[in-house]
C-alpha cells in the first residue's frame, strides 16, 4: 500500500476542551460557569443531560494522559476553565484550579506530550454573564486579566495558546440564537459580543507578546468553504453572505483590522459599538491560526430571515450525512485551506479540530469498530496533505475528540471520540476504539494509507 508521509515536523494531535470532558462542576472551589446554569434548566440540553460529571477528567487526568501516551500522541490540546481559576470571573483566584492545570501540563510534559491550551472553550463565568457578559465591553477587560493569571501560572511550559475556540459560535449560538449558553436571543448583542470576543483576543495577544512568554499565541476559528446553488445572482450573493457571516466576521478584523463593509451594511442597525483605536488593537500579528473544519455547504437565496437564504450539507461523492447533519465533504478542507492562504496574509496553520460522530454500535466490552471514523479520518487526512502539497503551510492536525464526551446541546448523544466512554458507569470505563489504533499507526508512521 503507498502512503502520504506529511512534512519531519508536523504535529500530530488530538484535542477536548474543559466544560465537556471534566466534571467535577462544584469542586476544589470552582464557580458556577453560564454552561453549569444551562445545562440545569428544563428542555436546553437533550435527553437533560448535564456536563456534571461528564468524562470525570478532573479525576482521571493520569489515566487520561497514560492512553494518551498510548495512542502516540505528540501534543494534546485542551482549555480552561476560566471559573475553575476565578470563580467569581474576576479578582480571587482559586489555586486548587491552577493547580489542576500545573499537574497536567506537568503530567503532558513529562510523557513527552506538548500541551496547547485554549483560553476560551465556552465555559464563561456566571458572575460576569450576570453583568452582561460578551456583550458588555468590560469583558475584554476581564479576560484580559484571566489570561494574565493563567499566563503568570502557566506559560512557562506551555508552547502554544488559543485565545478563544469558534467565537462564532460563542457569538451566535450564545447570544444570537440562543441554543447554546446563556441562551439569549438577540443579533445585536451577538454582533456586540463578537466585537467584544475580538477585542480580548487582541488585547491578550498583546499582552502575551508584550510580556514576551516563550511560546506562541493565536486563535481558533471554524471555517467552512460555501458554494452557491446554482448561478443564478440571488443564489451567488446568498453565498457570499454566508461566507462573509460565518467566515470574514472573524478572519477580517484579525488579519485586516477591519469588518467586512458589505456585511456590515446588510446588518444596518445591529452592527456594533466600536470606538477609536479598537481595530489596530484587533489587528494583531498572531503567531498561528487555528482551522477547525467539519463542514461545506450549499447556500441559496430564500426570502425568509435575517440573511435570506437556506443552506444544505456539501456531500462529497461517495460520503454521507453525519449523526450531526453535517455533510461529510473532505474536498472541502483542500479548498478552505488553499481559499484562505489566497485571501489572507497568513501566520502557520494548524487544523485545530476534525472528526465525526457517526452509529456506532458498542460491543459487551466497549469496543467500538468504528470503521466509518477511520474512512472519515483518512479522508481528510489525504486532504490535508494535498493542501500541503498545494503550498499550504500547515504545520499539524488535531483530532476532535481525544475521547467520547459532552457534546453540548446534543448531551451525551453524539460521540465524536477516539475513545469510547461508558456514561452509564460510575467509573466512567475508557475503551480505546479501532479508530485509535488506526490513528497511532498515522501518528508512528508520520504518513496516512493513499
Ligand atoms: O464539540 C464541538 C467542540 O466543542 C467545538 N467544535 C465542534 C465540536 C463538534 O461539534
Amino acid at each position: 500500500m503507498t502512503h502520504l508521509e506529511f512534512p519531519k515536523a508536523f504535529t500530530w494531535g488530538a484535542a477536548t476542551a474543559s466544560y465537556q470532558i471534566e466534571g467535577a462542576w462544584k469542586e476544589d472551589g470552582k464557580g458556577e460557569s453560564i454552561w453549569d446554569r444551562f445545562t440545569h434548566q428544563p428542555h436546553r440540553i437533550l435527553n437533560g443531560d448535564t456536563g456534571d460529571i461528564a468524562c470525570d477528567h478532573y479525576h482521571h487526568m493520569l489515566e487520561d494522559v497514560t492512553l494518551m501516551k498510548d495512542l502516540g500522541l505528540q501534543s494534546y490540546r485542551f482549555s480552561i476553565s476560566w471559573p475553575r481559576i476565578l470563580p467569581d470571573g474576576t479578582g480571587r483566584v482559586e489555586p486548587r484550579g491552577l493547580d489542576f492545570y500545573d499537574r497536567l501540563v506537568d503530567e503532558l510534559l513529562n510523557t513527552g506530550i506538548r500541551p496547547n491550551a485554549t483560553l476560551n472553550h465556552w465555559d464563561f463565568p456566571q458572575a460576569l454573564q450576570d453583568k452582561g457578559g460578551w456583550a458588555n465591553r468590560a469583558s475584554a477587560d476581564w479576560f484580559t486579566d484571566y489570561a494574565r493569571v493563567v499566563f503568570e501560572k502557566l506559560a512557562d511550559r506551555i508552547p502554544q495558546w488559543a485565545t478563544h475556540n469558534e467565537p462564532f459560535v460563542v457569538a451566535f449560538s450564545g447570544y444570537g440564537d440562543g441554543s447554546f449558553a446563556p441562551g439569549i436571543a438577540s443579533y445585536h448583542q451577538a454582533l456586540q459580543a463578537t466585537h467584544h470576543l475580538h477585542l480580548a483576543h487582541g488585547q491578550t495577544v498583546q499582552l502575551y507578546h508584550q510580556f514576551g512568554y516563550p511560546g506562541e499565541i493565536g486563535i481558533v476559528l471554524n471555517l467552512a468553504p460555501f458554494k452557491p446553488k446554482t448561478d443564478d445572482p440571488a443564489d451567488v450573493a446568498a453565498a457570499i453572505r454566508i461566507e462573509m457571516f460565518i467566515n470574514q466576521l472573524f478572519m477580517d478584523p484579525i488579519f485586516k483590522g477591519q469588518y467586512p463593509d458589505e456585511l456590515m451594511a446588510w446588518l444596518d442597525g445591529m452592527t456594533p459599538e466600536i470606538q477609536d483605536g479598537d481595530m489596530g488593537v484587533i489587528n494583531q500579528p498572531i503567531d498561528f491560526l487555528g482551522v477547525n473544519y467539519y463542514f461545506s455547504q450549499i447556500a441559496s437565496f430564500n426570502p425568509h430571515g435575517l440573511f435570506k437564504l437556506k443552506t444544505e450539507p456539501k456531500v462529497d461523492p461517495g460520503w454521507t450525512i453525519t449523526d450531526k447533519g453535517w455533510g461529510i465533504c473532505p474536498s472541502g478542507l483542500t479548498e478552505l485551506l488553499t481559499q484562505i492562504q489566497e485571501d489572507y496574509t497568513l501566520p502557520p496553520l494548524y487544523i485545530t479540530e476534525n472528526g465525526t460522530a457517526l452509529g456506532e454500535p458498542v460491543d459487551d466490552t466497549g469496543f467500538v469498530n468504528d470503521q466509518g471514523r477511520i474512512n472519515y479520518l483518512r479522508a481528510h487526512f489525504q486532504a490535508a496533505h494535498q493542501a500541503i502539497q498545494k503550498g499550504v503551510d500547515l504545520r499539524g492536525y488535531y483530532v476532535w475528540s481525544l475521547m467520547d464526551n459532552f457534546e453540548w446541546a446534543e448531551g451525551y448523544d453524539l460521540r465524536f471520540g477516539l475513545i469510547n466512554v461508558n456514561f452509564n458507569d460510575p467509573e466512567r470505563k475508557r475503551t480505546p476504539k479501532a479508530s485509535f489504533e488506526w490513528y497511532r499507526d498515522v501518528i508512528k508512521h508520520n504518513a496516512v494509507p493513499a
